[in-house]
């Protein structure tokens, strides 16, 4: 799936890189690899200048947000700055000083007001009651009606192995209580076994309504398949990351417990090593949300809350990244600058 770490890695960084080339252009230095329209602007130079934020888009583009809502889209393989635009001021001011995730059992227009525009996390309790995979999923049902199919597990250290579900499973039993569990993460179910939808929401349900995809009104092919179940041990981790591509994610438990344990976006920098990547969260001085969603809730994490989640039980979640409203004009005019690059290679 690509999505742990990959975002914030470009932060750091990206961003260092960008710094260290923009202050190569000021000195006079020739600037191999700028698209001509747009080139890094000076006050890239000022050191005090650090992105609060980054969104890792189309391709290699990263945006990169600051304080004042300005953002940057950069082609971080080229370093060049190909468009400049605001961020949602919401995200922006996400923090966990304002009202945070919290129980939840208002309207579909509540929902949207408080927490999907405001990028604040919701707990929707009990949300996925009466769904028939509340009744029939659990690792026997997957074992025996996909144990054929071949997944892609997660092992240590984010190595992926290819194996049958029933293997899978098999091998979860076998290496219950051990460190660094495997992990069936992010598989696309809806190629291998799509009959499985009629087990989950229907049509006009709050799911159906409330967490409307606008990726869907970019062309087809820039549609990611970003709806998947998530089926691990108890133990099994998924470390801190950011979701992919600016969305929003909702993720429904089905079977077993599990831990979400969410950083606001404007903490981001607190939470990166030198390196770029994430510190262990033990590691970590500023405050988090913890909530432990039961069988039968669902959590809302708006983009660019940072997040790591632990299965406290055998445990089963179904998932979709989609991209909300307000993010839109954004990943919108990324795709444009993005479309609208030369075709040429940039030399290095
Ligand atoms: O449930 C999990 O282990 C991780 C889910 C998640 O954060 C994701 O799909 O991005
Ligand atoms: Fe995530």
């Amino acid at each position: 799936m690509g999505l742990v770490n990959s975002c914030c890695t470009s932060l750091a960084s990206g961003w260092r890189r960008l710094l260290a080339y923009a202050r190569s252009q000021a000195l006079g230095l020739p600037g191999p690899g700028v698209v001509p329209s747009a080139s890094a602007p000076s006050e890239l130079c000022e050191p005090s200048r650090e992105p609060v934020t980054a969104l890792p888009l189309f391709g290699e583009m990263v945006l990169y947000g600051f304080a004042d809502g300005e953002l940057l889209g950069v082609e971080s393989q080229t370093r060049a700055v190909l468009l400049r635009e605001r961020l949602p001021k919401e995200l922006l001011e996400a923090d966990l000083a304002r009202k945070s995730a919290r129980s939840f059992r208002g309207s579909v227009e509540t929902f949207r007001k408080q927490h999907l525009e405001a990028f604040r996390p919701a707990v929707l309790r009990q949300s996925a009651q009466g769904w028939p995979a509340m009744e029939k999923w659990d690792f026997e049902f997957f074992a025996k009606h996909c144990g054929d199919i071949e997944v892609e597990a997660t092992l240590r250290q984010g190595k992926r192995q290819k194996l049958l579900l029933r293997d899978y499973l098999n091998d979860c039993k076998l290496q219950a209580g051990g460190d660094e569990l495997p992990y069936l993460r992010g598989w696309y179910y809806q190629r291998d076994a799509p009959w499985l939808q009629k087990d989950l929401w229907e049509k006009g349900d709050f799911h159906d309504v409330a967490f409307q995809d606008w990726f869907k009104r970019l062309p087809a092919r820039h549609h990611p398949d970003f709806h998947w179940l998530f089926i691990g041990a108890a133990g099994a981790i998924t470390p801190l990351h950011i979701d992919p591509s600016a969305t929003h994610a909702w993720l429904s438990q089905i079977s077993g417990r599990k831990r979400f344990t969410l950083f606001a976006p404007s903490d981001l920098p607190e939470l990166l090593s030198e390196s770029g990547g994430f510190k262990p969260i033990a590691d970590i001085p500023v405050k988090r949300q913890e909530i432990v969603l039961e069988p039968g809730d669902t959590i809302f994490v708006p983009a660019h809350w940072a997040h790591q989640v632990e299965c406290l039980d055998d445990s089963i979640s179904v998932t979709w990244n989609f991209l909300g409203e307000s993010l839109f004009p954004t990943v919108r005019a990324a795709f444009l600058a993005n479309a609208a690059k030369p075709a040429y290679e940039p030399e290095l």
